[in-house]
């Protein structure tokens, strides 16, 4: 990491799946300017009562899964669940799936529900499944003649917007986003 002095001042040992976790503390041998430092925007979000006026006078259906062989079901739970300001409390209705579900059947399932859009978790990242998973999510409303009609959102630790666009999707959202977040973006363009 290129630090000077470097120290270690906690250490804690994990899951034995998942290592141990190390704060340490250095110096690098350059200044920061605040000024110049690049903060991303803030997610431009619609008040929550334009987001339930807009779902009361057009109701909204969504199909939601943890997809592949990726059982991180947690956030995924977050962006829909009432109690954590999810989709759900926008009155939006939700209907998950649950985790290691076949991308095909989130796509069979929004056919079958008339769903306008499909949201989907890809949290595990080894040999890139997440991209591999957002572009099957894609081609496979292409083959079914529904990418016209379906948004379709990606989300996971290591997804970005710019990542999932380029994978065929509408949107994508990573670490720290919220319920409100995902519910402006599916007011803002559903089809
Ligand atoms: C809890 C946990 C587990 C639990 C999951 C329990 C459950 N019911 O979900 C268990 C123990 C099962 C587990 C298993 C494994 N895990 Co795990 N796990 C975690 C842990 C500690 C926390 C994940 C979590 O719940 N975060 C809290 C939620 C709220 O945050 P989030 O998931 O990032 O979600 C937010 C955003 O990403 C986004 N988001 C997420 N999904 C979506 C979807 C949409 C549509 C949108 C809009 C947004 C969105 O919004 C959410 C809210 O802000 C992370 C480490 C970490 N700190 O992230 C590792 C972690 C995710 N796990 C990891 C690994 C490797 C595994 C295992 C492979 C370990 C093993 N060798 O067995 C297995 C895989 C099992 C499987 N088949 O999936 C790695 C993944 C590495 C990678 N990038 O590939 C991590 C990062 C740990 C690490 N540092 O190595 N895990």
């Amino acid at each position: 990491m290129n630090l000077k002095n470097p120290e270690v001042i906690h250490k804690l040992v994990l899951h034995p799946a998942e290592g141990t976790y190390v704060e340490l503390k250095g110096q690098v041998d350059f200044a920061v300017d605040l000024a110049k430092l690049e903060i991303p925007p803030r997610p431009d979000v619609l008040p929550p009562e334009a987001i339930r006026e807009a779902v009361a006078r057009r109701p909204m259906r969504i199909v939601a899964a943890t997809v592949g062989e990726d059982e991180h079901s947690v956030g995924m739970r977050e962006i829909i669940d009432i109690k954590h300001g999810g989709l759900e409390g926008f009155g939006i209705r939700c209907e998950y799936l649950g985790t290691s579900v076949p991308v095909e059947k989130a796509v069979d399932a929004a056919i079958e529900l008339d769903a306008g859009a499909i949201l989907i978790s890809t949290i595990i990242t080894h040999a890139d499944i997440h991209q591999i998973n957002m572009r099957k999510l894609h081609n496979l409303c292409v083959e079914k003649g529904m990418r016209d009609k379906l948004l379709l959102v990606g989300g996971g630790t290591q997804v970005t917007n710019e990542k999932a666009v380029a994978c065929g999707l509408d949107a994508g959202f990573g670490r720290g986003t919220k319920g409100i977040d995902v519910a402006s973006f599916l007011v803002r363009h559903r089809r």
